[in-house]
């Protein structure tokens, strides 16, 4: 019988525990909490298609209980799920205002984490991938007391962990933890992440890209003859590239890394800072991006030395394939330099 080999998540997490004799296992608890949410997420979103057909439209559900937006069950269910491990001592949340504090009892913990707990939930209705996005600091507030607003604006080249979650054809659960990026699919039957991609890496150069032309008009110069530039024929630079934009940054990505691309979501004329997020959207996708061989930047710096100001700020972000992100800065600095003259 031929020998089936499977490496679990859980039993991968131990393994990358033990690389690091000094390790308390605390940052691998965490990661297990983070896996729990997700099966618990992963569940919900494979039932929303069945929402309107047995009826759990209206303010309760068969049971009686409340039914939630399904963005704000995700968030509900990661703060349920990580509050009480006594890991952290602080976390915030695309769906909070503030930081969310833990439990005083449960406030101790040495790591901060930041998530949106369902990017790209306009598309649930349409069946497109989704996905849940985390980061995880060490903390900096003194380790006798709550985690403060400090330990959550910190750079994401402080970033110890992070990792994202896409409810898609499959539930992928892909992380970093500084030493390469690995995946892991969902086994329904068992219930169980499977290691399904081992140390992904990304081509360092691409064929496709990925962003909201609709919004041309308004875009930088340099961004406009970038583009223009990918539409134009030449054999040798692997040209015209090919257009690809779901709409949804963790499926994005996600693609792209994985066949090499170069994904933007860039400042505008009437969004002078881009849509995405800083704290948990952009440097959680740079740093695994990063991890994988790529780069992240806002088209002039890297994302991950940004000093972030506040919670919710957005940050302009050309993310994928290095030489492809590097092209698009050149292009953006020309347009500069023409301009300052
Ligand atoms: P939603 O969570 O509102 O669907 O937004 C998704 C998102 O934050 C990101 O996942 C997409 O890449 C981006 O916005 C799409 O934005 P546009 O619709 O402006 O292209």
């Amino acid at each position: 019988m031929p020998q089936i080999k499977f490496l679990t998540l859980a039993r991968h997490i131990v393994e990358e525990e033990r690389k690091y004799p000094g390790a308390t296992g605390e940052l691998s608890s965490l990661l297990h909490d983070l896996s729990l949410a997700a099966k618990v997420i992963s569940l919900e979103v494979n039932k929303a298609g069945l929402v309107d057909i047995i009826g759990f439209t209206g303010d309760n559900n068969i049971h009686g209980e409340q039914v939630k937006k399904l963005d704000i069950f995700a968030h509900d269910m990661m703060v349920r799920a990580m509050d009480h491990g006594g890991h952290l001592c602080v976390m915030a949340s695309e769906e909070e205002e503030d930081v969310i504090h833990i439990p005083s009892r449960f406030n101790i913990g040495k790591y901060v984490l930041l998530f949106d707990p369902l990017d790209g939930s306009s598309n649930i209705d349409a069946n497109v991938s989704i996905g849940t996005i985390f980061s995880i600091y060490r903390r900096v507030s003194p380790d006798n007391g709550a985690g403060t607003m400090e330990d959550c604006l910190q750079k994401g080249s402080q970033q110890v962990a992070a990792g994202y979650i896409i409810y898609g054809s499959s539930t992928i659960f892909v992380y970093t933890a500084g030493s390469g990026v690995h995946g892991f699919t969902l086994d329904p039957a068992f219930g169980e992440f499977i290691r399904s991609h081992q140390n992904i890496t990304t081509p360092k150069k691409s064929r496709i890209y990925s962003i909201n032309e609709g919004n041309y008009l308004y875009w930088h110069p340099g961004l406009k003859k970038y583009i223009k530039y990918l539409q134009e024929e030449d054999e040798k630079t692997e040209r015209p590239y090919t257009g690809r934009y779901i709409g949804s940054m963790v499926a994005d990505i996600h693609r792209n890394m994985l066949y090499g691309g170069i994904f933007m979501y860039p400042a505008d004329s009437r969004s002078p800072n881009g849509k995405l997020r800083l704290m948990y959207e952009c440097n959680p996708m740079a740093f695994i991006v990063e991890q994988a061989g790529g780069r992240a930047s806002d088209g002039k710096n890297r994302i991950l030395d940004i000093q972030p100001k506040t919670l919710h700020q957005r940050v302009p972000i050309f993310i994928g394939s290095e030489a492809d992100v590097k092209l698009v800065e050149s292009f953006i600095a020309k347009e500069e330099v023409k301009a300052a003259k």
